[in-house]
């Protein structure tokens, strides 16, 4: 990492300013390097522009520099400005640029020099000048941690950064249930609590924020998820009418699949809904069987071995019974995997 380190450092004394850009549908990772990343930058007197594909949802608004970022989804004209002016470009938490979505369009556009930085499975070496990619650690946040020792700059790390970088690891560990075995990671969260980062307060931020609605509509998705014990595996589907029913806000879906996943004997946990006119889903694994792969081959997705989105063209109804028709392929994969764990 030594050399790619040497390049970023001459990067950053070259850039005046920079775009940083994350994937659709934002989560605590996206969100929270994004913002430790700009805050970070201004310390190097390097002015940054946090852009989103869309909005995020409502229980991370808390976060301190939050209210600086903008959306694509509602502004697509100033970031062309941004883009032009700015030296660098900065991807964090995706392994294509196509992950931003409709944005990625605009993006192509950009001129100067890109950096990823990022922990998905297989990412696309080709798109970016620089590439940080690190399958093993629990996020995107842990990773740009690493890179602001290795740059020397942590030393500058205010509060809010650390809560920043906490909110990433904290979400993408599943409050520290997976992606979490290493050493490691608690030694960087030491760092962040060392630093102002109150856990518990920030674990009630996040968790313990929801509107009524959204606890009702985890019950009703809980009523209506299917169960196939002869593969292992639990399924929900939440189409647009039912979550306009429930009064649904966006990121109101999210963590709905870990409960499928959560019974005992599951191995396998997907969650299907419909977003800007496609299906969207969300797969979950336990042990060995990997859910990227599974994703790549069939939903045209992937993301990491454990947790893992696609996509489908076409009814819910379809993708559901494409989904379910996929899984006696996979019988005895299923089977073993579970074997394995029980
Ligand atoms: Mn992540």
């Amino acid at each position: 990492m030594n050399s790619e380190i040497q390049q970023l450092k001459s990067f950053l004394q070259e850039a005046g300013s920079a775009v940083i850009v994350s994937h659709e549908n934002p989560d605590g990772d996206a969100i929270g390097s994004a913002i430790a990343l700009a805050r970070m930058l201004k310390e190097l007197n390097i002015e940054s522009k946090v852009w989103l594909p869309g909005r995020f949802p409502a229980y991370y608004r808390w976060m301190s520099g939050s209210d600086d970022i903008s959306y694509y989804s509602e502004n697509k004209n100033d970031i062309v400005d941004h883009l032009k002016n700015a030296d660098l470009l900065f991807a964090l938490d995706l392994s294509s640029v196509s992950r931003t979505g409709k944005m990625s369009e605009t993006l192509s556009h950009f001129q100067g020099k890109r950096v990823l930085i990022d922990h998905h499975i297989n990412p696309s070496y080709d798109e970016f000048d620089l590439v940080f990619s690190d399958i093993t650690v629990s996020s995107t946040c842990e990773l740009l941690f690493h890179l602001l020792d290795l740059l020397g700059i942590l030393p500058k790390m205010t509060k809010e950064v650390a809560e920043a970088l906490y909110v990433g690891i904290m979400t993408d560990t599943g409050s520290f249930s997976f992606n979490c075995n290493s050493p490691v990671t608690y030694e960087v969260v030491a760092h962040l609590v060392k630093t102002g980062v109150s856990p518990d307060r920030i674990h009630k931020m996040v968790y313990d924020n929801n509107h009524e609605n959204r606890i009702r509509l985890l019950g009703y998705a809980l009523q209506k998820m299917k169960v196939l014990p002869q593969h292992h595996t639990a399924y929900i589907s939440l189409d647009k009418a039912e979550l306009k029913k429930a009064g649904s806000q966006p990121g109101d879906t999210e963590g709905i699949v870990n409960f499928a996943l959560s019974i005992k004997n599951i191995v396998l946990a997907a969650f299907f809904s419909v977003r800007e006119g496609e299906i969207k889903v969300s797969f979950r694994s336990k042990g060995n069987f990997s859910v990227n792969d599974f994703a790549r081959k069939h939903f045209n997705g992937g993301g990491h071995y454990n947790a893992a989105g696609g996509s489908f063209s076409g009814t819910i109804e379809e993708a559901v019974k494409r989904f379910e028709s996929i899984l006696p392929e996979y019988v005895h994969e299923l089977a073993a995997c579970n074997e394995q764990l029980s």
